[in-house]
């Protein structure tokens, strides 16, 4: 079993999508290790996204992911971080496959709903900026 990391965004929040994409997210057999409502400090935004400091879009990165509260997440499956990135698809939601969870409810590139990790180094990377050791869960 794989593990990787996911985070709920802001707009996925406010617009009252967290059961929806958990939905999609354990009906794909993804299974949920650990997950909390949190609002992100700067410093873990900054962390989260820091391969894209210098980038045009940084500052709406960073001034997005911390506009609101964000739901973070473990998640266990058989090759966890590629099976997630095919059910999210692409960044641009009006770019992504249809059935995607972007594809269905993204608005914008900024706004797409859900972050996953792009390998198992960035899931090891970023889901220690969210949890400590213990708040995941076995079993
Ligand atoms: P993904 O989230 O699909 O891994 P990345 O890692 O390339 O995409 O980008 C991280 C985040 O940065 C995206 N979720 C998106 O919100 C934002 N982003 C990426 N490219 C652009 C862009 N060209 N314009 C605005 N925002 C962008």
């Amino acid at each position: 079993m794989e593990r990787t990391f996911a985070i709920l965004k802001p707009e996925t929040v406010s617009r009252r999508l967290i059961g929806a994409v958990v939905k999609r997210l354990e009906e794909a057999g993804f299974k949920i290790l650990a997950m909390k409502l949190i609002w992100a400090s700067r410093e873990q935004a900054e962390k989260l996204y820091e391969v894209h400091r210098g980038k045009p879009f940084y500052p709406e990165l960073i001034k997005h992911i911390t506009s609101g509260p964000i739901v973070p997440m473990v998640l266990e499956a058989e090759d966890a971080v590629a099976r997630l990135r095919r059910l999210i698809g692409a960044t641009d939601p009006a770019k992504a496959e249809p059935g995607t969870i972007r594809r269905d409810y993204g608005i914008s590139i900024t706004m797409n709903v859900i972050h996953a990790a792009d390998s198992p180094e960035s899931f090891e990377r970023e889901h220690k900026i969210f949890f400590k050791p213990e708040e995941i869960l076995t079993y």
